[in-house]
This record gives structure tokens, sequence and C-alpha cells, in this order.
């Protein structure tokens, strides 16, 4: 829990001028109006199909997945807000692409550090809020790996290595962009790109061009969007208004015509058409990560994924950070998700040469040697609940046939977590 509590951040962290205070209310009232909104775009008739939940089913039983943060900023080694955070220009930041060379990337290296912890999938910034893409892609600027010196396709490596281990290959997919025009900025984009209106036909056409790329290519499970969020406005009355009407129906419907899954972490109540629901740093039903997740209903009839980060408070490679996940903390977290039947997604930042930072090498095997000894009380179970104990350790409970599997989560940083089995009878 501990660990959980350093991690907390705020929206607050990325607004360019409110303050902590008016984020979390802008934060707040964002989910109350997003809600009805939400709410709103369900399409009644919608009926999912049968592979669709076979895919729901199949993920869900992973429970254990890697994310990677990598772009650009990595050559920064900031973290991958640094070009808002510190308003670099979309032409000045662009130039950071002559010089990406990451020369030690190595994606079968990368997998087998991934298949090692346990880990069944993994999820890759294909392209983030910078806007600049992993892969070859035919349908942008030019803006993406191929313009690099290193000019190999990043993804379509991944895709390989994790294909030929096994592993399910997912893509983090941006909405919002800090480097095209047709982007229409909102609430964090106008500090990069000023009061951009951008044109949303245009843009959404190039997403649509791109998804098409990424799923014919490279075949991914699911596709997780972000930064629908930068997208609900404060109005003087005191009310709240969606500034961009996204039409996630068309997009959705995209993907779900090419039998891929569907996941948006924009924090809101669940969609019709939305497989996967997503939880930012915080377990599902605790809303306690001070504004992220708050008044976020849990789905009852989806899978659910809680994202975190093992480097301390950022997704993308930070230098000077050198506070991580202990591998206790990493296996209680992931015992907490299988407790609350969710997966847990894993991040780590690989630096500019293309190496995972090596304090997550180590985490990970640490991991690996937990999950070997105890994966059977995590992949493939339902989670039965997570109680909190009066000395502050925590009891989940997890089951499988007729299993039952009792967790014990101490609160202590380096005490890894115990695993009891009981026949369903007992119970
Ligand atoms: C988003 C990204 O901005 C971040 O860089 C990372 O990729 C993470 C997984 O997802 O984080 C968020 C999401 C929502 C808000 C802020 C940051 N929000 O609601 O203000």
């Amino acid at each position: 829990m501990a660990t959980r509590m350093r991690m907390k951040t705020s929206l607050s962290m990325f607004l360019p001028t409110a303050g902590r205070k008016a984020a979390t209310i802008l934060v707040v009232g964002a989910v109350l109006v997003l809600s009805s909104l939400a709410r709103a775009q369900n399409c009644g008739s919608y009926v999912v199909e049968k592979w669709n939940l076979e895919a729901r089913k199949k993920f869900a039983a992973q429970r254990f997945g890697i994310f990677i943060h990598w772009g650009l900023y990595a050559n920064y080694a900031q973290g991958e807000w640094y070009q808002q955070q510190i308003c670099i220009d979309t032409e000045t930041y662009g130039r950071m692409a002559d010089g990406f060379c990451p020369s030690k990337f190595d994606a079968k290296e990368w997998v087998r550090v991934f298949k090692d912890a346990g880990a069944r999938y993994v999820t890759i910034t294909s392209r983030h809020h910078d806007g600049f893409s992993l892969w070859p892609t035919k349908v942008d600027d030019g803006f993406n790996i191929a313009n690099t010196p290193f000019g190999r396709d990043v993804i379509g490596e991944l895709a390989k290595a994790c294909d030929d281990e096994g592993l399910q290959l997912n893509f983090y997919y941006s909405l919002m962009d800090w480097h095209r025009k047709d982007y229409p900025a909102g609430l964090a984009t106008k500090k990069v790109c000023g009061e951009q209106k951008g044109d949303y036909a245009s843009y959404k056409e190039f997403m649509l061009g791109q998804l098409g790329e990424l799923i014919d290519s490279y075949h991914p499970g699911n596709i997780w969007f972000d930064g629908e969020w930068e997208h609900a406005e404060h109005q003087d009355d005191g009310t709240w208004k969606r500034t961009l009407e996204w039409d996630f129906d068309t997009i959705y419907d995209f993907i779900h015509s090419k039998r891929v899954l569907v996941a948006n972490n924009n924090h809101q109540p669940i969609r019709d058409k939305e497989d996967i629901q997503l939880f930012e740093r915080d377990l599902p039903g605790e809303n306690t990560d001070g504004g992220f997740s708050a008044n976020q209903p849990v789905a009852n009839n989806r899978p659910i994924e809680q994202c975190d980060v093992i480097q301390h408070g950022v997704w993308g490679y930070r230098i000077a950070e050198r506070r991580f996940c202990t591998p206790a903390e990493v296996c209680a977290m992931i015992c907490r998700c299988a407790a609350k039947d969710s997966n847990l997604l894993m991040n780590i930042g690989p630096d500019g040469s293309g190496r995972l930072p090596a304090q997550a090498v180590e985490v990970m095997s640490e991991v690996g040697k937990w999950m070997r000894a105890n994966g059977d009380a995590i992949y493939g179970t339902r989670g039965l609940g997570l109680v909190k104990n009066a000395d502050g350790s925590e009891t989940g409970k997890t089951k499988k046939d007729n299993t039952v599997y009792v967790i014990s989560i101490s609160k202590g940083s380096n005490v890894f977590p115990k695993v009891c089995e009981t026949p369903t009878s007992s119970f």
C-alpha cells in the first residue's frame, strides 16, 4: 500500500495553468459530465459477438502484462510528458527524430525479460501524445521511426519476438496529439500548440488509417486509447462541456470489424462498445488515486485492467528517478488485482539506447520467480475479493475450478505475498 500511496499523482501535474485545487474540481466535474455523455453514447442495440466474448475471456485469463512507454521522449530522459511540461514547440521537438538511434534495442531480449517475469502480454505505446509513431506508417507526414537514423520497425520487431514466444501484443494509441495541425487542441495540448482549432474529420481519417495499418500488419489483441479526457471544459456558469465529439461509434466499429478489442483510459463508466475497463494506478472500485477514477463505477461484465508504474511517478524513462517498486511490491499488486478480478499491466520505460532500465530487469526477474511458484493462484482465476485486516495486512481470494486461493499480503515492501490453497468445499 505504501508504494501505491507514494505513486499517487494528480491531473494538476499535467495542466498548464490550473492550480491543484482547480484541477481536482475540474477532474471531478469532468467525470460527472462525461459520465452522462458516456451513457448517452451507448448504442442500445449493440450486440456483442461471440469472437469478442471469447477474446475478452482470453485477455482476462492472462492476468499479468507489461506496459511499455517508449518513443522520442526516451532521449530526453525526463518522462513522456516532457515536451508539454517545458513547452517544446512541435518543430523543435521533432528534431529529436534526427537523434533517435537506440542501438541497444533488442526485441528478443525485451521479450525474454517479460516472459521470464511471468507476463502473458505486452502493451506498447505505438504512438504517444507527442504524435511520433514507432512503426513506418504510410499515412502520416513522416513523423515516425522510418525517418530516424535508426530506421528499423520497432513495432514489427516486437510483434515478431512476441509471436515467437507466445506473448500477445497490444497497442496503446493516443487520441490526443501534440504534433498534427488537424488535431483540435484540448486542455493539455493548448500549452504546446496554442488554441489550434484543427479539423477533426481529417484527424479521425488519419487515426483510422493508422489503426488499420497497425491491426493489419501486426495483429494486436487490443487497442488501448488514451487522451479523451483532455476534452472536457469548465464553463463560467459552472457547467461542463465536452469540447470534441470523438465519434467513438465509428472508431470502435472499425476496430471490432477486424476482431480486435477496444479499451479506453478515459476514467469513465464503461460504454457498450468498450471491451476492457481500465483503471489507472488505482484498484477497481477503490477510487483512491486523487481524482482519476473518482466516480468510475466498476463494470460487472467486462475484463478489468489496472495499469501501474514500476519507476516512481513516470511512465516514460526518467534518468534521475532511481526509485523502483520492489519485487514484493509488484507481486502484491498482481495479487491485489487478481483478488479484485483484474489484470495488472505493469509499466517499464526503456531508455534512449533501447535498454530496459537495469533495476526494472532485476525486479522483474524476482517477480518471475514468485510467479513460477505461485502462478496457479493468479492465471486463469476469478477474483473473490480483497479485505484489509486490522493490522494493515490484506487478504485476497481467487478461485479456479475447485480451488480457492487465499493470498496474504503483508505491509512490508520486502515481504512476498503468501498463497494457501483450499478446496472449494471448505468455503
Ligand atoms: C495517461 C498519459 O497521459 C500518461 O502519459 C500515460 O500514458 C498513462 C498510462 O495515461 O495518463 C493520464 C490519464 C488521464 C489523465 C491524466 C494522465 N487525466 O484524466 O487527467
